[in-house]
């Protein structure tokens, strides 16, 4: 059992303690809404972070603390509010970044109010999102990635996670792989993505920039009024990358017309109308900075992102289900299935894909210069 009063005390949060629930939708971290009395605040956002995956805190959280410093001068510069422009740490009573239980690391946020982040998008919200995840690439665009700690090496390296679904599939550790055997052969059948991204990047041919790295919708508080973009949250990836892999993952995630673990598959079809709701505002904050090569890999990049996330399941799935929190048997397998339904949708609109990136860049580009 968790002392939620205890770690109240630990954390320089206003008020009285009140209560805590768990809350969102991540499949990472513990995060949970740690209510207050008696403070011109409501709530705090309180997470254990996942001791199995981050065994550097300490570098993860400088890497949040200077990105998001950087991004809140630039909200300032705009005369935004940087209370909600993007996330800001409570330090503990000690004026750490985080506190350490004897087994993992707690961390503490203000509470971003009347904001959500979507599980299913609608075009609003896709459109909202490109602007968010496009407006976050542009103010960290003069941040030098140099200082920032790799926390997840390899995280986006496709080629990587093919070979770790390659081992997962020959550890076999669940006893699962016979029952999957057409989800395997599909993704053997597209080995060709693995290499797709990676050798551009590795060639230097798309460039290296600070980028999120889990871009998925749900990362990006849209205001339940204005239904704009406010803050991109979910940090913990925060690393040198491709923009196309951000991208491509925004799209994965936002363009499925159902729920990323939506067992009936009839539910899910890939969303143009979204692709170019985010597309729209991705490019409208983007264009000055993107290059020739970036414009031209962000459709494809969609498929390789959705392609590894796939891979990424389906071994968390033979590996008995021991990396994405879930909460049901299967689940990693309908998340595995899903991504392979919008893959092939996407394999046969990828011209159209393409046309749009080019129509939204071009559109952009007019509307800003007319
Ligand atoms: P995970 O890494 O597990 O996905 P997140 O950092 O994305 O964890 O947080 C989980 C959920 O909590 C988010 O999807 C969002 O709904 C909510 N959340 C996170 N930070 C804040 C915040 N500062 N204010 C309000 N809600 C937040
Ligand atoms: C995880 O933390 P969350 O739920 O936003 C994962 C992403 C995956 C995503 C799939 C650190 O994201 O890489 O794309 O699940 N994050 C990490 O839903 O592995
Ligand atoms: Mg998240």
């Amino acid at each position: 059992m968790i002392d939620f009063e205890e770690l109240f005390r630990k954390f320089r949060f206003e008020g009285r303690y009140a209560g805590c629930r768990s809350y969102g939708s991540g499949h990472i971290n513990g995060t949970y809404a740690m209510e207050v009395t008696d403070a011109p605040v409501r709530r705090y956002l309180l997470q254990r972070i996942n001791p199995t995956l981050f065994s550097d805190v300490p570098a993860l959280m400088r890497n949040i603390r200077l990105v998001t410093e950087h991004i809140r001068a630039k909200v300032l510069a705009r005369g935004g509010n940087p209370d909600r422009g993007t996330l800001t740490l409570i330090p503990t009573t000690d004026g750490a970044d985080a506190w350490y239980d004897g087994e993992a690391y707690w961390r503490a946020y203000r509470f971003i109010e009347n904001a959500t982040g979507y599980t299913v998008a609608d075009n609003v919200s896709m459109y909202a999102a490109g602007v968010g995840f496009g407006r976050f690439a542009n103010d960290l665009a003069d941040f030098d990635a140099s200082v920032l700690t790799d926390v997840l090496p390899d995280f986006h390296n496709t080629a990587k996670r093919y070979r770790d679904f390659t081992d997962a599939l020959r550890r076999d550790a669940a006893g699962r792989s016979g029952t999957v055997a057409e989800e395997i052969a599909f993704l053997q059948a597209r080995r060709k993505y693995a290499d797709l991204l990676t050798t551009k990047i590795e060639k230097g041919i798309l460039p290296l920039r600070v980028t999120l790295n889990d871009t998925k919708l749900d990362n990006v508080l849209i205001d339940n009024e204005t239904r704009e973009a406010i803050a991109v949250i979910d940090l913990d990836t925060v690393m040198k990358g491709s923009l196309c892999t951000d991208f491509g993952d925004a799209i994965r995630f936002g363009c499925n017309s159902a729920a990323e673990d939506e067992p009936d598959l009839s539910k899910v079809r890939f969303r143009t109308e979204h692709f170019t709701a985010f597309c729209r505002g991705y490019l409208e904050e983007l264009w000055r900075t993107v290059t020739s090569e970036e414009l031209d890999s962000m459709a494809d990049a969609a498929i390789v992102i959705t392609y590894e996330q796939a891979l990424r399941f389906l071994a968390d799935y033979l590996d008995g289900d021991v990396y994405y929190h879930t909460s049901r048997e299967g689940q990693n397998l309908d998340r595995a299935r899903t991504q392979m339904k919008l893959i092939d949708e996407m394999e046969q609109k990828l011209g159209t894909l393409r046309g749009i990136v080019r129509a939204e860049y071009a559109r952009a580009q007019g509307e800003v210069r007319r």
